[in-house]
C-alpha cells in the first residue's frame, strides 16, 4: 500500500520540491501551508503527473488552535500517516538582538518552534500506529552554529535540534525514525522573507552556487529510503561554495 506523507509549508521551496519528489516516488500526500489557492494548484498538478492521491489543507501553523483544528478535520486521512516532514519555517530580520523587532521574534518562535513541536505532538498518535514511521525535521546549519544578526533564528533551529534528540529518546524502541536535516544556503523565498527586500535577497546568493530545494528534497527521500534499521539522525548539507555559516566563496 502507498505510504502517506504529511508535508508542512508545502506551497514553495523545499516543501514543494519534497512534495514533487515524494509524489514521483509513489507517496500519497497531505500538504499544508497558508496559501489555499496554491495548494489547490499543486494538488491538481501532482495528481495529473502521478498516480497518487493528494490531500491539501490550508491553515496557519503558528497558531496552536489552527493546528488542533487541522488534526480534527483530517482525522480520517491521518489514520494512514507514515511520514511527517516538518518543513514550515522562516527567518525574519537580521537585526542585532538589542534592536530587533519582537514581532519578528514572535513569528519565528511561533512557526519554527511551537508550530513544529505542536504538529509533531499532534501527529504522533497516528504515526505510532504505522510500522516504520519517520519524522523528518527540516532544520538548518543555524541549528548547529550561530552568526551575528541570527541569534533568535539560530535559537529556534537549535531548539529543533534538541527536540529531534528528545524525540529519538522518548520514541526509543518504537521503531519510529527521526531525521534532522540541516541545510546551509538554499535559494528559495527564504531570504526574501527574511530581508523583506528582493534586491538584497538576490545578493545573498550572488557569485556563488547555492543549494537548490531539489537538493534538500533528494536528501529527504534518501533518508526515507534507507532500510528500517538505519536512521539518518543528522544531515548537514552546505553548498560547495560555503565552508561555514560565515564563509562563502564568491566570484
Ligand atoms: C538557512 C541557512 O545560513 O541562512 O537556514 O542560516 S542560514
Amino acid at each position: 500500500m502507498a505510504k502517506l506523507a504529511l508535508i508542512t509549508g508545502a506551497t514553495a521551496g523545499i516543501g514543494f520540491s519534497t512534495a514533487k519528489l515524494l509524489a514521483a516516488n509513489g507517496y500519497n500526500l497531505l500538504l499544508t501551508g497558508r496559501r489555499e489557492e496554491r495548494l489547490r494548484q499543486i494538488k491538481q498538478q501532482l495528481e495529473a503527473e502521478n498516480s497518487i492521491q493528494v490531500h491539501v489543507d490550508s491553515f496557519d501553523i503558528s497558531v496552536r488552535q489552527e493546528c488542533e483544528s487541522f488534526i480534527t478535520r483530517n482525522k480520517t486521512t491521518l489514520e494512514g500517516l507514515n511520514v511527517l516532514v516538518n518543513n514550515a519555517g522562516l527567518a525574519k530580520g537580521v537585526d542585532p538582538i538589542q534592536s530587533a523587532k519582537l514581532d519578528d521574534w514572535e513569528s519565528m518562535l511561533d512557526t519554527n518552534v511551537k508550530g513544529l513541536f505542536f504538529m509533531t505532538r499532534l501527529c504522533l498518535p497516528f504515526l505510532e500506529k504505522s510500522i516504520g514511521s519517520h519524522i523528518i525535521n527540516v532544520s538548518s546549519v543555524a541549528g548547529q552554529w550561530v552568526y551575528p544578526g541570527g541569534g533568535v533564528y539560530c535559537s529556534t533551529k537549535h531548539a529543533v535540534s534538541a527536540f529531534s534528540q528528545g524525540l529519538r529518546m522518548d520514541l526509543h524502541g518504537k521503531g519510529i525514525r527521526v531525521t534532522n536535516i540541516c541545510p546551509g544556503l538554499v535559494e528559495t523565498e527564504f531570504s526574501k522573507v527574511r530581508l523583506n527586500d528582493d534586491i538584497k535577497a538576490e545578493e545573498v546568493y550572488k557569485g556563488m552556487s547555492p543549494l537548490t530545494p531539489e537538493d534538500i528534497a533528494a536528501s529527504i527521500l534518501w533518508s526515507l529510503q534507507q532500510p528500517q534499521h538505519v536512521n539518518i539522525q543528522e544531515m548537514t548539507i552546505f553548498p560547495t561554495d560555503q565552508a561555514s555559516v560565515n564563509l562563502v566563496h564568491r566570484t
